[in-house]
């Protein structure tokens, strides 16, 4: 068994939840918000057997779309002495941020 676990943006999580749902996938959603834009966005944990991941991945790649998103600059992580400006950004989000784990166990009780 594999669980990906997919970052996607707000925008495409919705639909894919509900692709995943149609077709017999198990998914868990969760609000997340990422480091580097500091804007939320949205993590699915999806649990499957191996033989169904590469449709999986399929689909999400299918409803994951990459759009361009005008950010200000992040705040440092430590600050200095003051002075920091922030300027508006542009960068390309997404699709999708796939990780694919070996599952050891998996038991529902
Ligand atoms: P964020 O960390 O908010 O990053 C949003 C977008 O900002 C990234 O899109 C990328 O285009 C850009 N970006 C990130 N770090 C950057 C940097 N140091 N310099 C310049 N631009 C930078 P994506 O690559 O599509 O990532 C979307 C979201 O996926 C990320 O949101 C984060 O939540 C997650 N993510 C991406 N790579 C990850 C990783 N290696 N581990 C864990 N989460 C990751």
């Amino acid at each position: 068994m594999k669980l990906i676990i997919a970052i996607v943006q707000d925008e495409d999580a919705n639909r894919l939840v509900t692709s995943l749902m149609n077709d017999g996938y198990g998914v868990t959603k969760l609000a997340t918000t990422g480091g580097f834009l500091r804007a939320g966005n949205t993590t699915l944990m999806i649990g499957v057997q191996a033989h169904k991941l590469d449709q999986a991945m399929d689909i999400i790649e299918k409803v994951c779309k990459s759009r361009k998103q005008i950010a200000t600059t992040p705040s440092p992580m430590s600050g200095g002495n003051g002075g920091y400006v922030p300027f508006p950004i542009e960068v390309v989000v997404g699709g999708a941020t796939v990780f694919v784990l070996d599952v050891d166990q998996f038991k529902k009780y």
